[in-house]
């Protein structure tokens, strides 16, 4: 559970780490999963719904940057999702009665990069009130050297800033005066989370270092949030679709609307996937892009 520090902390500065959550047991797990999804990586040339490969991927030297939607690919991640102690810490900060709405697995494997450059996921998916969050799970020690999370204390509570270049969303904050003044590292040990605020920017740079950085990325979201761009198709399934993530408690028909400052992700260049493929469009990168890991 967190305690009231923590809570105030997360409200104040967007943000928090939380050292030791996991046991030793989950971990070992975790990690024994996740090397064989490396391993599989190898036998393909090219990036499909599940991997998300970097331009100079090879059986030799894999370069994977992300598993997409790694619960439906193997029930050690749902079990994450589903761990009880996070849930109860997330209910914590935004419950009572928890969804998800969304999880992915990114990798930075050694010396090859990749870095997300600076962005508020609110403005990937903006909902009726920002009772939204992020949980990384720290498959391995998050350092400088291995690229770690970077957040700015504080900016969840400051304007939703341009995510455009040439008329499309990019992913990636594209202000040209933009600088991260004020960032600070999230160094956590394998087995402790991250939490972080929809609107809080964060990034990472690349992987300079021989450690592995993988990262479980779970989202959480209050259960009166409702999306403001969705991919499905009718009312009905995206009912249905809200339904499906519930973690804790019953689905409102009754959306929450706060006054939150809202940039929709649109329009989008139709074929870009990932937020690296996004991200790759940006002609001034924060943090350096020539890895192309
Ligand atoms: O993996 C990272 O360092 C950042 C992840 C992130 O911000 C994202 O995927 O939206």
């Amino acid at each position: 559970m967190l305690s009231k520090e923590n809570i105030s902390q997360y409200h104040t500065e967007g943000y928090l780490a939380i050292e030791g959550v996991l046991s030793k047991k989950e971990l070992d797990e975790l990690r024994k999963v996740t090397d064989a999804f490396v391993e599989k990586s190898r036998s393909l040339t090219e990036s499909d719904s599940i991997y998300d490969l970097g331009p100079s991927h090879s059986a030799d030297s894999p370069r994977l940057r992300r598993i997409t939607n790694p619960i439906a690919q193997h029930p050690v991640y749902d079990a994450m999702l589903h761990h009880k102690e996070i849930l109860d810490c997330i209910e914590q900060l935004i419950g009572p009665g928890l969804r998800q709405n969304g999880d992915k697995l990114n990798f930075k494997l050694p010396e090859q990069g990749s870095p997300v450059q600076w962005h508020q996921d609110w403005a990937f998916y903006p909902h009726t009130n920002d009772n939204l969050l992020a949980v990384g799970i720290a498959i391995d020690d998050m350092t400088l050297d291995n690229g770690c999370l970077m957040f700015i204390p504080g900016s969840h509570k400051g304007r939703i800033y341009d995510h455009q270049q040439n008329g499309y969303f990019v992913g990636a904050v594209t202000e040209p005066d933009f600088t991260a003044e004020g960032a600070v590292p999230v160094q956590i040990k394998a087995g402790g989370i991250s939490i972080h605020h929809v609107r809080l920017l964060h990034g990472s740079a690349a992987n300079t270092s021989k450690m592995s950085r993988r990262l479980l990325l779970f989202q959480y979201c209050a259960l009166d949030a409702w999306p403001l761009v969705h991919a499905t198709k009718t009312s009905d399934d995206l009912w249905e679709s809200l339904k499906k993530g519930i973690l804790r408690g019953v689905q409102t028909n009754q959306p929450r609307v706060s006054d939150v400052p809202v940039r929709l992700p649109l329009p989008r260049e139709l074929g870009l996937g990932s937020i690296y493929q996004r991200q790759s469009e940006l002609e001034r990168p924060l943090f350096d892009a020539t890895f192309k890991g």
